[in-house]
């Protein structure tokens, strides 16, 4: 399973992020927990040296242990980070907090730039820090092209989020993106990914999928979660299709446990 990338999409989102950048005071760089790691992208600290604030969103959904050992590391290292939950709230008392320490020298609400991969949580980000706000104060009329700016709490939000490339030349960061959906589904083969996820979970996290499929055949997992969730062709045989997304699915949705799929800090 080869993870084929286009370098086409990744000038432009680099350009466009690079325009976006200069209407703004700061970042909001949102990183999914679940790939503290793989979801950032390295070449973002060399696109700007304003503020840059990170967001690791889904806290419900990643292993808590690994969540905090990425938060402290990363703490350690001076980065200015929060954990969240989007759906639920948690977290956004303190990311206020954070964007006003770290602005309080500016003159002028900050403004702020909400960045990252695809499906890490950036419209949800915008929306948790914008709703009832949105109808009270209206969208302010942006520097150039129209942009519009959305009213948040002691800050002001580009509505457009900066869609960062995700940055997988490594397969296993590739995979890992894949099982979050940051790469779209058609990208690669579901039937492999839900297999290795299978046998990495196997590894690393079993009682999740114990608890949900039950002991499992090491040597074909996937056909056996087929067949005991009636994944079946009309023939009688396993839909594979079918198992890897309901594999996947179970994964996304946290039906298999709070799982976060890269390494501690201390491993990489
Ligand atoms: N469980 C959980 N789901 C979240 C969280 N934040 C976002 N999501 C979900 O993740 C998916 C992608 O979110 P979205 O904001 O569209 O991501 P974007 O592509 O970066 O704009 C949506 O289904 C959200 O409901 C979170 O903190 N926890
Ligand atoms: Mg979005």
């Amino acid at each position: 399973m080869t993870i084929q990338w286009y370098p086409g999409h990744m000038t432009k989102a680099k350009r466009m992020i690079e325009e976006e950048l200069k209407l703004v005071d700061g970042l909001l760089e949102v990183v999914d927990a679940r790939v503290p790691l793989s979801s950032r992208n390295p070449d973002l600290q060399g696109l700007t040296n304003k503020p840059r604030l990170v967001v690791l969103s889904k806290i419900d959904l990643a292993d808590p242990v690994k969540t905090k050992e990425w938060l402290d590391h990363w703490q350690s290292q001076g980065e200015q980070v929060v954990g969240v939950n989007l759906l639920q709230g948690q977290g956004m008392g303190r990311l206020r907090n954070l964007v006003s320490r770290t602005f309080s020298n500016s003159k002028r609400l900050p403004r702020l730039l909400v960045v990252g991969i695809p499906n890490v949580g950036k419209s949800s980000l915008i929306n948790a820090l914008t709703k009832r706000r949105r109808a009270q104060v209206g969208a302010r009329p942006g520097v150039t092209r129209g942009k519009q700016w959305l009213s948040g709490p002691g800050m002001l939000l580009l509505d457009s989020p900066g869609i960062l490339w995700p940055k997988f030349e490594d397969q296993e960061v590739a995979k890992r993106l894949a099982v979050i959906a940051s790469i779209r589904d058609e990208v690669l083969d579901q039937v492999n990914l839900a297999a290795w996820l299978l046998e990495w979970l196997a590894q690393y996290y079993p009682a999740g999928v114990l608890e949900r499929y039950g002991v499992l055949d090491p040597h074909n997992p996937l056909e056996e979660v087929g067949r005991q969730r009636g994944c079946l062709l009309q023939g009688g045989d396993v839909d594979f299709n079918q198992a890897a997304a309901l594999v996947l699915k179970d994964f996304r949705t946290g039906k298999l446990g709070a799982i976060t799929l890269d390494h501690s800090p201390s491993e990489v």
